[in-house]
């Protein structure tokens, strides 16, 4: 297994700092020979467990981190307030991570605050010793980590953001690999580039560390197939482009089969919200046939430019997620619960809280918050493993709520402006042990319907079905897919429409679900999942680690 690690850079900063990746020919060597901000650390094969010292590089950020699934062991799954304290300047933190049945792409970036934005890497997790890909092996791999980055520090952003309750700034710029690309004033010198040669397929390994965008991305005169989410395996289908959520990882087969030329590849904002500013700037890199030993220099490029889609195409980027389906064949068979034990339905919102000292940037002088069941999650001051752990009382409510406490037309024009408003607590959600579990998942247009990516740690999940409007509990459940439903850990919930997704809570710990446009998360679209202890030793929380900050 290897991790990559990139900070986001300076835009024209005096280095060169394009990345040429070798074609390899030994899978084990990604070599991203002229980065300047690298770490690297390279474990052995799945089924062994990888640890990561990290050290704090930067004294004003104050990580915890985040991986896609921890088994048993929430101590190390990285979000603040939820199972540990952050990493104080100066100090470190191990993280262990167990991988069992994962493969493909996952990520790992910071989880406090807005530190996220500058702390993040993919995890690629080859396939079990003496097994193979599902499709034919390629001839290299390349992670492609889509990223935001802000002139401004982004701690000061989120901090103006909550003091005055409006939108947070914009970020300057979409990232590609830490470099805005062609498009951004005085960053043409760091685009990215990636070596492609003539008629060999090539497995991109796409992660979204995005903050707050959806992203359209496409290949100019190059399809995409996909054939892996946040990993596990889909059934290979191919498109012109993608829309990847933040919190997504997606591995697609790009095959270098058009003339020998350049290529841009492309992102820009699928912004599905209505009168909600967004980032309409588009981050490139370069595609770029080469053969052995003659490599132009990226100034002497100029690349073919794909087309994208309009930045509000809800349609197309929801037929875009529908067509993802599990793999589900004998080798990689899917397990998706056929009976439900504990079902629930969430509404996702984003809400108002009035202004207490008339100094609010929110909606008509408000300030923004967010909610789920109109619940707006506030972070205790101890993380909420340790209260559970050691049964340290009033840290949280375990009352949060399984529907929504008022039933009304979730996606309709307008509400009374009651509906607006919500409610802060600290409410978490308990789920016996291997337990089937059912979540309908609701977006509405309180203040604008959008897409929401639904990200739950600890788990990945099977989403069984999805549609526009208001969920129906008489028709939509016969839509629902059980043959191969797309098992993943993030999931955008169509704008003014549902999701639903079904696990079993067979991974005891406390486990953050959050949405993963971070004004949301930070505004409270967040609840807990405590899944308690199984009767075995082999199904309990492990033991805390002897080391974990204070708070
Ligand atoms: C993970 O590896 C470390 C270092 O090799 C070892 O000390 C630890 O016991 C392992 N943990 C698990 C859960 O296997
Ligand atoms: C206004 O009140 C909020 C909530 O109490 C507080 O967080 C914020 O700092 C205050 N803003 C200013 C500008 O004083
Ligand atoms: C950035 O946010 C601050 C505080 O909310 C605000 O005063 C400023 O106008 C914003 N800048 C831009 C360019 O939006
Ligand atoms: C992007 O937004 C800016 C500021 O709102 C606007 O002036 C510009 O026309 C927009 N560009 C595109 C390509 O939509
Ligand atoms: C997308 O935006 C364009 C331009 O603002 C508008 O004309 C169009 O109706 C919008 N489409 C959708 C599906 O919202
Ligand atoms: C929806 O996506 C599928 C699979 O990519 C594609 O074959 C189909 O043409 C798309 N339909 C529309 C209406 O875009
Ligand atoms: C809910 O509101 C939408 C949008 O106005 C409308 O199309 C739909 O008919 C309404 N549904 C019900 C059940 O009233
Ligand atoms: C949410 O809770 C607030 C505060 O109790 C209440 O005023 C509001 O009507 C509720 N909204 C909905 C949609 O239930
Ligand atoms: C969890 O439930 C499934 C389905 O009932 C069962 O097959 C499995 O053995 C259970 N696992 C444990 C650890 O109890
Ligand atoms: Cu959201």
């Amino acid at each position: 297994m290897i991790i990559l690690f990139f900070l986001t850079s300076f835009w024209g900063a005096e280095v060169e700092r394009s990345i040429v990746h070798e074609i390899m020919q030994n899978e084990e060597h990604i070599d991203d020979k002229r980065s300047v901000s690298r770490a690297y650390d390279i474990c052995s094969q799945r089924r062994h467990n990888c640890s990561r010292l990290l050290q704090q590089r930067r004294p004003q950020c104050h990580p915890s981190l985040a991986w896609s699934r921890a088994a048993r062991n929430p101590w190390t799954d990285g979000p603040e307030y939820i199972t540990q304290c952050p990493v104080q300047p100066g100090m470190s933190f191990k993280y262990t991570i167990v991988l069992s049945i994962e493969v493909g792409t996952l990520w790992w970036h910071a989880h406090s605050d807005w530190t996220r934005a500058t702390v993040y890497g993919a995890i690629v997790i080859y396939p079990d010793l003496g097994a193979t890909y599902p499709f034919p092996k390629p001839h290299g791999q390349v992670p492609i980590l889509l990223g935001s980055w802000w002139k401004r520090d982004v701690m000061e952003v989120l901090a103006d953001a909550l003091k005055y309750g409006g939108s947070p700034n914009l970020s300057d710029a979409h990232t590609i690999n830490g470099q805005p690309g062609d498009l951004y004033p005085c960053s043409k010198k760091g685009t990215f580039r990636m070596l492609v040669e003539q008629g060999k397929t090539y497995l991109l390994r796409i992660v979204s560390a995005e903050m707050n965008t959806e992203l359209f991305f496409s290949i100019a005169q190059h399809q995409l197939t996909l054939v892996g989410r946040d990993g596990a395996y889909v059934k290979p289908f191919t498109t012109d482009t993608l829309m990847i959520t933040p919190g997504q990882t997606m591995d697609v087969l790009l095959k270098a089969d058009q003339p020998h030329d350049n290529y841009y590849m492309a992102a820009r904002a699928y912004a599905s919200a209505i009168g909600v500013a967004f980032v309409n700037t588009t981050t490139t890199a370069i595609l770029q046939y080469y053969k052995r030993k003659h490599i132009p220099p990226l100034s002497s490029l100029s690349p073919i430019f794909p087309s994208l889609p309009y930045y509000n195409d809800t349609r197309l980027a929801i037929n875009f997620t529908r067509s993802i389906k599990s793999l589900a064949n004998k080798d990689h068979p899917i397990n998706v619960p056929l009976t439900v034990d504990k079902r629930m339905l969430i509404t996702i919102s984003v809400n108002t809280l009035p202004c207490v000292n008339n100094t609010c940037e929110g909606p008509r002088g408000t300030r923004f918050s967010a909610s789920l069941n109109n619940i707006s999650f506030v972070k205790p001051s101890i993380d909420i493993l340790s209260a559970y752990y050691s049964s340290i009382n009033g840290v949280f409510d375990s009352n949060f709520p399984s529907k929504p406490p008022v039933k009304f037309n979730y996606t309709a024009d307008s509400f009374p402006t009651d509906f607006l408003t919500t409610k802060l607590g600290t409410k978490v959600k308990v789920l016996d042990f291997n337990s089937s579990v059912e979540i309908i998942f609701q977006g509405t247009n309180l203040l604008a319907g959008e897409n929401h990516p639904i990200h739950l740690h600890g788990y990945s999940f099977y989403v069984v079905g999805s549609g526009f409007g208001n969920f129906d509990k008489k028709k939509d459940p016969l839509t629902y897919n059980f043959v191969d439903p797309p098992k993943v850990n993030t999931i955008g919930v169509p704008k003014n429409g549902w999701a639903t997704i079904r696990f079993r809570a067979d991974n005891p710990g406390v486990w953050f679900m959050h949405c993963h446009l971070e004004r949301h998360t930070s505004w409270g679209m967040d609840t807990v999942f405590i899944v308690k202890n199984g009767g075995s030793p082999l199904v309990k929380i492990r033991q805390r680690p002897s080391y974990m900050p204070p708070c």
